[in-house]
C-alpha cells in the first residue's frame, strides 16, 4: 500500500511559486540584521553554490548542493554563508520535497526579484549529492587578485568577459563583513535594492586605498563609507572589462537584461539537462505582482 508521501505527484510551477513566496517573506524578516534584509547573503549563497563549476571535468556547480558538507562549508570563501543555509533550512522543513540545490538557487532568484532586480528565469531539477561530491578549495574568486585571476576563475565556469562584468554587478547588494572575509563595508548607498549603482559609483567616485590594518580595499574619497574590492576596481582598469562596466553604468536596462541571462546560466551550471523537469525555465512572480 502506497504511503501518503509517495502519492505526492511531481511538484508543479505553482508549488515552486509557493516556495518562492515563503522564501520572500523570510528574507524580509531580518530585523536588525545588516541592512534589514537577508536578500544579499542569500544571493551570495546561490552564487557560491553554483560558481564551483569546472567545465573541463563537469564537476561542481549547483546540482549537488555540496556546501552542506565539510570541508566545503568551511572553505574561507564560504564564511558567513551558514546564515543563508540556516534560513533555508526553515523552508526545507516546510517543503521537504525540494532539493537543496533547487532551494538555494530559487532563493537567489527570489532575493534578486524581491530587491527590485530583473526577472531571473529558473527551473527545478537539481538533486542532492553526497559528501564525496564536495569541490576542492580555490574554485571561487579571490578578491585580492587581478584581471588574469578573474578570467581564470570565470572562464573555467564557461563565462566570457561580458558575463563576468554583468555578474559582478551583484555587488550593488550587501556588504563585506570583517569577521567573514576580512573586508568591510557596502558598495552602494542602497545595499538592499538591485541597481546599476555599483558601476556608476566605480566611475563617478574617486577611489583611494583605505588606510587600515585589514586587507587592501578601496574607499570613496568623498564620504569614506563605500568600498570596492581590488577585483571590483579592476573592472575600470582592464580594457575589455571596462567597456562593459561603462555600458552598464550608462544603461540600467542593459545591465538588467545581461545580468538576468548570466545569473540564470550561473544557477544551472553542473546540472545535466535531462534532470530539468521543464524544457524552458520559468518566470516566477514577485509578491507584489501576485497582489495586483
Ligand atoms: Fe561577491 N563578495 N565576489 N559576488 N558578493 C562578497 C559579498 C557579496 C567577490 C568577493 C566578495 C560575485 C563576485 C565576487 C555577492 C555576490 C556576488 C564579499 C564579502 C567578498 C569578499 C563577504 C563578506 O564579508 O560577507 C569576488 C572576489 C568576486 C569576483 O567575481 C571577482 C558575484 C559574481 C556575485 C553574484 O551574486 C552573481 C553578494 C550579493 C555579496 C554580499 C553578501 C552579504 O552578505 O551582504
Amino acid at each position: 500500500q502506497a504511503s501518503k508521501a509517495a502519492v505526492k505527484l511531481t511538484p508543479t510551477k505553482e508549488d515552486y511559486q509557493k516556495v518562492y513566496n515563503t522564501i520572500a517573506h523570510i528574507l524580509d524578516e531580518a530585523g536588525e540584521y545588516d541592512d534589514g534584509s537577508f536578500g544579499p547573503v542569500v544571493v551570495r549563497l546561490a552564487w557560491h553554490a553554483s560558481g564551483t563549476y569546472d567545465k573541463t571535468t563537469g564537476t561542481g556547480g549547483s546540482n549537488y548542493a555540496t556546501m552542506r558538507f565539510e570541508p566545503e562549508s568551511l572553505h574561507a570563501a564560504n564564511n558567513g554563508l551558514h546564515v543563508g543555509r540556516e534560513l533555508m533550512e526553515k523552508v526545507k522543513q516546510q517543503y521537504p520535497w525540494i532539493s537543496y540545490g533547487d532551494l538555494w538557487t530559487l532563493a537567489g532568484v527570489a532575493a534578486i526579484q524581491e530587491m527590485a532586480g530583473p526577472k531571473i528565469p529558473w527551473r527545478p531539477g537539481r538533486i542532492d549529492g553526497v559528501a564525496s561530491n564536495v569541490t576542492p578549495d580555490g574554485r571561487l574568486p579571490d578578491a585580492t587578485q587581478g584581471a588574469q585571476h578573474i578570467r581564470d576563475i570565470f572562464y573555467r565556469m564557461g563565462f566570457n568577459d561580458q558575463e563576468i562584468v554583468a555578474l559582478i554587478g551583484a555587488h550593488a547588494l550587501g556588504r563585506c563583513h570583517s569577521d567573514r572575509s576580512g573586508f568591510e563595508g557596502p558598495w552602494t548607498f542602497s545595499p538592499t535594492t538591485f541597481t546599476n549603482d555599483f558601476y556608476k559609483l566605480l566611475f563617478e567616485e574617486k577611489w583611494v586605498w583605505k588606510k587600515w590594518s585589514g586587507p587592501k580595499q578601496l574607499q570613496d574619497k568623498k564620504t569614506g563609507t563605500l568600498m570596492m574590492l581590488p577585483t571590483d576596481y579592476v573592472l575600470t582598469q582592464d580594457k575589455s572589462f571596462k567597456k562593459y562596466a561603462k555600458a552598464y553604468a550608462d544603461d540600467q536596462d542593459l545591465f538588467f537584461k545581461d545580468f538576468s541571462a548570466a545569473f540564470a546560466k550561473l544557477l544551472e551550471l553542473g546540472v545535466p539537462s535531462q534532470q530539468f523537469v521543464a524544457s524552458e525555465p520559468w518566470i516566477l512572480q514577485t509578491l507584489e505582482e501576485q497582489k495586483a
